[in-house]
């Protein structure tokens, strides 16, 4: 056993003494004397010193506790765990890497062994658990491909899969639960030209078993939502692309998912997620609008919702809360992944959220929306290449779970104090009339209004009062 370990921890540091700079990190865990190896099992924690995390309120000084959620308090009605229903996203927690286009990896998770096998697969699985159980959240989103390794072929890839989809379902216990799945068409260079839009049938052929496998093995764990984020699904020169028949494409292609979802019985909510660029030049679920369309015009609309995240919309020029809105405005409002960009930086940083006013018009949207269940907030969002202990997973979680609770408390004193909604209501109150509710029912045609607008004359247009609902706004952050 000690002779294997030496040897073991002699492997590692060959590699990470020749080897690639790409493979690192390897075997860290062999430092520790523990755990590196091909088997998946683990003695003992993979974060020892970390408690459940539990709420301390604002004034605590610890970093691994809540200061703002406190899961079981009634807000406006309901419990801040059924408002936020938060959720661990698998690829960003337990595969990313801290490598970026210029640099190496960076984290060096002890429970890590550089392999990407069944066995390794299987531990990872086990971190997720322990991680997602002491955070004390109840869901967890993950893509078919960040759970198990490709195969050579769609069989070995499925058999990957359901192995450690097994562990899964039995570490999950009672309470936790996907709060969706998702199939990974993107990464392999396959889907270079998309999974449903690629110009090849074969590729579509290949991302529909996909998907077919990725829903299935989503319904067995109990998932409550399903994810179709169309990264490849666009173009990069308009030129060498037949828009019309790719578009087409991908609306047989989720006629097709809807079909299958019935057909075995899945009543998950289906979702799109819209972003505008990044990989592809031009996506095609460019925003909520555009996917709303998209979704009308191929009659896919009440089969569908929208996952709308937060550093999408700043992406596609919008603000969050400006997605949101049009997503419930439009019935799709469906689930949140919440992220921040950066105000400096052009793509998808993906950072936790950690802006009070943000998460408050967020919560916003939520509120008035009346929850989001099924949905929830997924924490699609990473930790900086330059975080890397271990501990920097909570509290980036913890960091985000507050922002959005404290989001969710200010909300509520908008609505106590009732000043802003107010200001609003006081802005349309001439539509409050026997003229507006003739207009509002699509009963006042335009010889009716010239007459209105020759009798009263010239209006009188009052102030939009823009900065006094700022200063409302900001009374309650
Ligand atoms: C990428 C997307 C992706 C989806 C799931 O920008 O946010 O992570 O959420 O495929
Ligand atoms: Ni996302
Ligand atoms: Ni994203």
């Amino acid at each position: 056993m000690k002779a294997g370990r030496i040897l073991l921890l002699l492997l590692c540091l060959n590699v990470v003494t020749f080897g690639v700079i790409a493979d690192l990190p390897t075997c860290p865990a062999s430092d520790l004397g523990s755990g590196c190896g091909d088997s998946d099992e683990w003695e003992g924690e993979f974060f020892p010193g970390i408690p459940k995390i539990k709420y301390e309120g604002p004034s605590t000084k610890n970093p691994l506790a809540f200061k703002w959620y406190n899961a079981d308090e009634e807000i406006l009605g309901k419990k801040m765990k059924d408002w936020m229903r938060f959720s661990v996203a698998f690829w960003h927690t337990f595969r990313g890497t801290g490598g970026d286009p210029f640099g190496a990896p960076t984290k060096n998770w002890p429970w890590e062994d550089g392999t990407n096998s069944v066995a390794m697969a299987k531990r990872r699985m086990r971190a997720n658990f322990e991680f997602i159980n002491k955070l004390g959240v109840d869901r967890w989103c993950f893509h078919d491909r960040d759970i198990a390794p490709d195969g050579e072929t769609l069989e070995e890839s499925n058999k990957n899969l359901d192995e450690v989809v097994a562990l899964a379902k039995d570490l999950q216990g009672t309470k936790i639960r996907p709060l969706w799945g998702t199939a990974q068409l993107f990464l392999h260079p396959r889907y270079m030209h998309g999974g449903a839009t690629s110009p090849e049938v074969g590729v579509y052929a290949y991302a529909a078993a996909q998907v077919k496998k990725a829903i299935e093995v989503t319904h067995y764990l109990g998932g409550e939502n399903y994810v179709f984020w169309g990264g490849r699904e666009g173009y990069q020169s308009l030129l060498n692309t037949d828009m019309g028949r790719e578009l087409d494409h991908l609306a047989r292609f989720l006629e097709a998912a809807v079909a299958y979802k019935k057909k075995i019985g899945y009543n998950g909510t289906l979702l799109i997620e819209p972003k505008p660029q990044e990989p592809t030049k031009h996506q095609y679920d460019w925003d909520a609008a555009t996917s709303a369309n998209f979704l009308r015009k191929y009659g896919l609309i009440g089969e569908f919702k929208l996952n709308i995240e937060c550093n999408h919309a700043t992406l596609s020029g919008h603000s969050c809360y400006h997605e949101l809105e049009t997503a419930r405005l439009n019935g799709l409002l469906g689930n949140v992944d919440a992220n921040t960009g950066d105000p400096q930086t052009g793509w998808d940083t993906d950072q936790f959220l950690t802006d009070i006013a943000e998460a408050t018009l967020v919560m916003h949207s939520v509120v008035k929306n009346g929850g989001i269940a099924p949905g929830g907030f997924n924490f699609d969002a990473k930790l900086r290449r330059e975080s890397t202990d271990v501990e920097d997973l909570f509290i980036a979680h913890i960091g985000g779970m507050d922002t959005l609770a404290r989001g969710l408390r200010n909300v509520a004193k908008l609505v106590e104090d009732g000043s802003l909604p107010d200001l609003v209501r006081k802005r349309y109150k001439s539509f409050d009339t026997e003229v507006g509710a003739l207009i509002e029912a699509g009963k006042a045609d335009f010889e009716y209004l010239e007459k209105k607008a020759i009798e009263w004359g010239e209006p009188t247009v009052p102030s939009a009062k823009q900065e006094l609902a700022e200063m409302l706004f900001q009374s309650v952050l």
